[in-house]
């Protein structure tokens, strides 16, 4: 199989290639850098430490070396993008390279507008690439659990429901709520893919994905293939901030009082699924809706959690609420139906949540010192309703 992966070099980019290379597959990776120059516009950097894009395909076995191809592109540029595809008419194509922070697309009109315009204009780059060079291609987006909200219905893995509205019955899309301008460009993403489809009959995958945690997947053996692991409030996400925080002797920070539920799973776990998505397409002309998580915890379990854990390896960790700088529930129901990955094999978390805790924080214990430089970065300054 020949995958195109855009966002090649971040954190689920770099690990996919990894697991799609070892499969034996080819791999296309474009990417314009962004994350490494946003990171580092906030004061931060990747907790572990990663080398240049050649740097870290330098430092790959000879057979996977020759195997992928990087160029440095901005899907938001379409001659380019178009050009790339053209030349190598991938037979699938992973869409990464969305603004992927809440945060950040909260912090200003600029960053509202630029999330916006980057994610959307980018998918419409590609759903346009795809009509012109090959309708066959399989595209696979990176969208989000978080488009839905937090509804008091189950979620279906569904692109349509029926619903009633005085009396009369239609199909309709399953209905969105998102909590942030990041994650309404994702439903925004969505409704363009539908109506691609609709008029073109684009094969698509359109994933929900949960917050991702870990350091590590079966092909990263060592330091040297380490994928990106950020922490601070703009870039990293709640179990690895929680990680990080314990490692740095700080407080863990439940945003307000902590009940807001999220279904999330390991980067081993999120690779797995990408590469079984990714090797089982829906039916040609198809598109399909699936939930990519592997269990649901609340924010104030897991920092029970890592406290826990982080105890058992000698670290003393509080636990302090923070006023909640988000606007979202805090207390809700939270149900999302998960039948297409257990359906193609994944059925549960492959590792433990406690045992994969441990290896985050042992991962990142080496790196201490480089740590305690970001610490003022951690906190939340981002604040809704501002
Ligand atoms: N939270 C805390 N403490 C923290 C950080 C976050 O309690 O220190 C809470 C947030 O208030 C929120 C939940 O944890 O209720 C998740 O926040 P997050 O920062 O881990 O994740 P989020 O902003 O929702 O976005 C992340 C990724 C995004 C992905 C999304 C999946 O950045 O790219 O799409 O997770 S989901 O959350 O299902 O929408």
């Amino acid at each position: 199989m020949k995958t195109l992966i855009a966002g090649v070099d971040g954190y689920l980019g770099w690990a996919l290639a990894l697991r799609l290379l070892s499969k034996g597959h080819q791999v296309i990776g474009i990417d314009n850098f962004y994350t490494r120059k946003a990171v580092k516009e906030v004061g931060s950097d990747s907790a572990l430490p990663i080398g240049s894009f050649h740097q870290r395909i330098r430092g790959l076995p000879k057979d996977k070396m020759s195997k992928i191809a990087l160029y440095k592109a901005d899907v938001t540029d379409y001659g380019r993008l178009k050009k790339i595809i053209s030349k190598y008419r991938p037979d699938s194509i992973v869409d990464f390279a969305e603004q992927r922070s809440a945060p950040y697309s909260m912090r200003s009109r600029e960053t509202a507008s630029h999330t916006l315009s980057n994610n959307i204009i980018g998918t419409l780059n590609f759903i346009y690439a795809i009509k012109e060079i090959n309708r066959e291609i399989h595209f696979l987006k990176m969208g989000t659990m978080g488009e839905y909200g937090t509804p008091n219905f189950d979620i279906p893995e569904s692109t349509f429901i029926e619903a009633s509205i005085n009396g009369k019955t239609d199909r309709i899309i399953t209905p969105k709520y998102a909590g942030s301008w990041y994650h309404w460009s994702k439903v925004y993403d969505t409704d363009n893919l539908i109506f691609a489809n609709k008029i073109w009959g684009l094969t698509t995958t359109d994933i929900m994905q949960g917050p991702v945690y870990g350091t590590r997947t079966s092909e990263i053996t060592d330091s040297r293939l380490f994928t990106r692991f950020d922490f601070d409030e703009t870039w990293g996400t709640v179990l690895n901030r929680y990680c990080v925080e314990a490692v740095l002797g700080m407080p863990l920070t439940p945003y307000g009082s902590g009940g807001q539920t999220r279904a999330f799973l390991s980067l081993e776990d999120s690779v797995t699924a990408l590469s079984l998505l990714l090797e089982n397409p829906p039916a040609s002309g198809n598109y399909r809706t699936v939930n990519q998580f592997t269990e649901t915890y609340s924010v104030l379990e897991l920092a029970n959690i890592v406290q826990e854990r982080a105890s058992a390896l000698g670290l003393k960790t509080e636990i302090k609420n923070v006023d909640n700088p988000r606007v979202e529930a805090e207390t809700h129901y939270y149900n999302p139906e998960r039948k297409i990955l257990p359906g193609l094999g994944l059925k549960g978390p492959t590792k433990n949540l406690k045992d994969e805790i441990e290896v985050i924080i042992k991962d990142l214990l080496p790196y201490k010192n480089r740590l305690e430089k970001h610490r003022s970065v951690i906190a939340p300054k981002t604040n809704w309703r501002a």
